[in-house]
């Protein structure tokens, strides 16, 4: 079964979506998701200058091969561009090997390890008190997970709550130029415990509390956050500091019993082998579209279970459905499968052009079975929401230094 055809498609419903269609001379089909918030068209022009040719001819069940192909053959190894189309190529093949196969990817990686997957949910809001009435809503609809997060008072905006996003909004997924957010943490320490020390008063104990600090926090001052919110209790405390240097989480490790999590900006094993290997941290947030796909991801999943540490994959709305299909296939398999952040589907435009039947009842989503990833991309559809130039924000303290992101 030979690849005949490589394309990729750039569409924008309310965010720009990288898809990746691989096309077979049996006829056979498969999608991969190659989305950079921010970085689309770098990822576009790599995919179609660079990587498409090299493909055309090989077989399309050489999985394994074609991703050894891409990441060793390349020289200039590793990289958020060559890793998300790498992702993206892989994804596909899974897809197609399973369609050709007559089965869904999670039985070609072992079979299912449980019978569904525990989501978190988000809860996002202007104060603590509108926070709080977002988690009782989504408890009402059934989850029993819920990341809190709330705009620091005194801030012109913060980033991940809806302040930070009313622009984004307002132009349709169109962000010319990169806004500039001011951070201090001072400011925040201020509202952050008040927040889910409110939380816990409200909801009770039964409830999954996690919190994303978007690596705002030095290494000693996430050490203290991380002591400071102990008595309520986190599922983890997501991105607390930056860990270029893997050694930085011993100083929160040390300190603090809250569980850590991070990864949802990592390309490769590498970038996380120590945290893993000295057990700094609980949870792996690595993407199958940001770290080289679901031959990647499994490898990740299979070195991290040596070490207790679980994985938790990135779910953001900027990773296309299709990276949330391979996600399930993957958390229905990995023995060490922890949760899965989840934002909905997508509004209306982007459902008429992703289709699966991945079914989300009380806070767990069941895998679909159709053959391959179970996930349908309607090219025509696509074409209607071309792409448009759109940034993330940029975070500066109050004197005007570039902070960490
Ligand atoms: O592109 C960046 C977003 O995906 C990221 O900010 C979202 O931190 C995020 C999360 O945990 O979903
Ligand atoms: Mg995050």
């Amino acid at each position: 079964m030979k690849i005949k055809e490589i394309k990729v498609f750039v569409c924008n419903p309310g965010r720009n979506f990288v898809t990746v269609k691989i096309t077979t001379d049996a006829g056979i089909y498969g999608v991969g998701d190659a989305t950079l918030n921010g970085r689309e068209m770098a990822v576009v022009s790599y995919l179609e200058e660079h990587v498409a040719p090299c493909l055309i001819g090989r077989n399309a069940h050489d999985i394994e091969d074609i991703w050894q192909y891409l990441y060793k053959g390349v020289y200039w190894r590793k990289g958020a561009v060559n890793m998300a189309a790498i992702a993206a190529i892989d994804m596909a093949l899974w897809d197609i090997k399973g369609k050709a196969a007559g089965l869904p990817v999670y039985q070609l990686l072992g079979g299912k390890s449980r019978q569904a997957v525990t989501l978190y949910a988000h809860a996002s809001g202007e104060d603590i008190e509108d926070t709080l009435n977002k988690t009782e809503d989504l408890i009402n609809q059934g989850f029993k997970a819920i990341r809190l997060q709330s705009a620091v008072p005194g801030l012109n905006v913060t980033y991940g709550v809806l302040g930070d996003k009313k622009d984004y909004f307002e132009l349709q997924g169109n962000r010319p130029l990169p806004p500039e957010e001011t951070w201090s943490t001072q400011k925040y320490f201020n509202m952050i415990v008040e927040l889910f020390q409110k939380a816990r008063e409200r909801f009770g104990n039964d409830i999954q509390l996690l919190h994303d600090v978007h690596s705002r926090l030095t290494p000693i001052e996430s050490a203290k956050l991380g002591k400071l919110l102990e008595p309520y209790n986190l599922m983890f405390l997501e991105d607390a500091s930056i860990a270029e240097n893997q050694d930085s989480y011993k100083v929160i490790r040390q300190h603090t019993t809250t569980p850590l999590a991070i990864g949802e900006t990592y390309n490769t094993i590498w970038d996380c082998k120590d945290l893993i290997q000295n057990q700094l941290i609980d949870y792996l947030r690595a993407a199958a579209t940001h770290a080289g796909g679901i031959t990647a991801l499994r490898r990740m999943a299979d070195f991290a279970s040596i070490y207790n540490v679980k994985t938790a994959p990135h779910g953001a709305p900027d990773l296309s459905p299709i990276c949330f299909a391979a996600h399930m296939h993957l958390n229905i398999w990995a023995p060490n499968f922890g949760i899965q952040e989840f934002v909905g589907f997508g509004n209306e435009q982007s459902k008429q052009i992703f289709k699966h039947q991945i079914k989300v009842e009380q806070g767990m989503a069941y895998v679909s079975d159709a053959p391959g990833l179970g996930i349908e991309f309607d090219e025509t559809e696509a074409r209607k929401y071309p792409y448009k130039r759109s940034y993330l924000p940029v975070s500066r303290l109050e004197d005007g230094t570039v902070w960490n992101w």
